[in-house]
């Protein structure tokens, strides 16, 4: 079954928004693996966002995402990757649709709420930066049954 980290970042912790994000994705009928409220150190914020290691909003971001607790989760279903981007919205909330978590929720580009994976590859290794084996869940197959 297809796999996505996702983490409701800072911004959306203290705004009260964890109860909210999670029942998006259970409503949907993805499953919950794994979570847990962690605060991130900078080393891991800084491999996590590697990508944006040159840009010039770098420093902004990891100080951000290291600002506050995080609630990281790991999810699961059919096409859950570019599903969970879809009910994000866009990267800008300012562009990000009415009716998803960024178009409903966020106002600027840097507390824009969620993070979620973008490719199976980053996905592959978003999971592996945050979580242990042994901290994800498996569920029978029969509880599937209801949603496809
Ligand atoms: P996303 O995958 O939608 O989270 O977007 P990116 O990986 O492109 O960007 C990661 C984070 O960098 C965004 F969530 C917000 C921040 N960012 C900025 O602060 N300024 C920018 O111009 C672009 C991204």
């Amino acid at each position: 079954m297809e796999k996505t980290y996702l983490m409701v970042k800072p911004d959306g912790v203290q705004r009260n928004l964890i109860g909210e994000v999670v029942a998006r994705f259970e409503k949907k009928g993805f499953q919950l693996v794994g979570a847990k409220l962690m605060n991130i150190p900078r080393e891991l914020a800084e491999e996590h966002y590697g990508e944006h290691k040159e840009r010039p909003f770098f420093g902004e971001l990891v100080d951000f995402i290291t600002s506050g607790p995080v609630f990281a989760m790991v999810w699961q279903g059919e096409n859950v990757i570019a599903t969970a981007r879809q009910m994000m919205g866009a990267t800008n909330p300012k562009d990000a649709a009415p009716g998803t978590i960024r178009g409903e929720f966020g106002v600027t580009v840097g507390k824009n709420v969620i993070h979620g994976s973008d490719s199976p590859e980053s996905a592959e290794r978003e999971i592996g930066l945050f979580f242990k084996q042994e901290e994800l869940a498996e569920y029978s197959k029969l509880i599937n049954e209801w949603v496809y």
